[in-house]
């Protein structure tokens, strides 16, 4: 169970954040409402939600769950991959340790944290073009003193590990046909997505309540059947800047 998240807002300049995605430029009045409908979400399951104001020189910085990670145990400030997002883990430290004992990411390693999938000890980390093998191999060390064992995965395309596969509680992966073949999975039960709804596996396990991406109709029907209570939010507008529901927030 979770009991706080911290989130950001989007700034106005959101739309300078780095993004491949080609689905137009993104409004930042729709946003705004999306992003508040996803904190409203998790307040009404039940978290207290830190919302933190944005960063003006990272437009990116509304996607907090990359430059930290948060276990029962530790808070890890990370060193994002891409340049341009390198210090919006400075602005989580004061935050972070009300909660945690804070270990640094040292260079010349990078970790973001969408290349992180925790799925009860045993936590994924993605190979990236943002998490470098240093930067997993530092994690590594941190989080095995913590009693967790870390299994490293090779992403070739996409951005990260999370834009594939996620945890959903009971053994279980919601994730893309490519990842579902991976031997590191074996052990797990497996909701595949179909290929025109990957994006859908990004969703978001919460406190016995599935949220999930809106539009995407298979994936729903799916994931409906594990029992979980399943809630839809549109995020078009942070789809566009190549970003999903686990990147909203960090959860502890
Ligand atoms: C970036 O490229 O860094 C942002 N535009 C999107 C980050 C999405 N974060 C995530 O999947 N954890």
């Amino acid at each position: 169970m979770f009991t706080y998240a911290i989130t950001r807002q989007p700034g106005v300049n959101f739309a300078n954040g780095l993004t491949q995605a080609d689905l137009g430029r993104p409004s930042y009045s729709l946003i705004s409402l999306q992003h508040a409908a996803y904190v409203d979400t998790l307040k009404g399951l039940g978290l207290t939600v830190t919302e933190m104001e944005p960063l003006r020189d990272y437009p990116d910085a509304y996607f907090i769950e990359d430059p930290a990670l948060v276990t029962p145990d530790v808070a890890i400030l990370t060193i994002p991959g891409a340049p341009s997002r390198q210090g919006e883990q400075n602005s989580l430290a004061p935050v972070l340790q009300l909660y945690r004992e804070l270990v640094h990411i040292q260079p010349p390693g990078t970790v973001d944290g969408g290349d992180i999938l925790m799925a009860g000890n045993e936590i994924f980390v993605g190979l990236s073009a943002r998490t470098n093998s240093n930067g997993a191999q530092q994690l590594s060390e941190i989080l095995n003193k913590h009693g967790y064992r870390l299994t490293p995965i090779a992403i070739e395309g996409g951005l990260h590990l999370k834009s594939d596969v996620n945890y959903i509680g009971d053994n279980t992966l919601l994730l893309t046909r490519g990842f579902a073949q991976l031997a590191e999975f074996d052990r797990y039960d497996k909701i595949v997505l179909k290929d025109e709804e990957s994006y859908a596996a990004n969703t978001l396990l919460i406190n016995g309540c599935l949220i999930t991406p809106k539009g995407f109709p298979d994936t729903h029907k799916k994931i409906e059947q594990t029992g979980y209570d399943v809630v839809e939010l549109d995020v078009s507008e942070m789809q566009k800047m190549d970003g999903g529901l686990t990147c909203l927030s960090l959860r502890f």
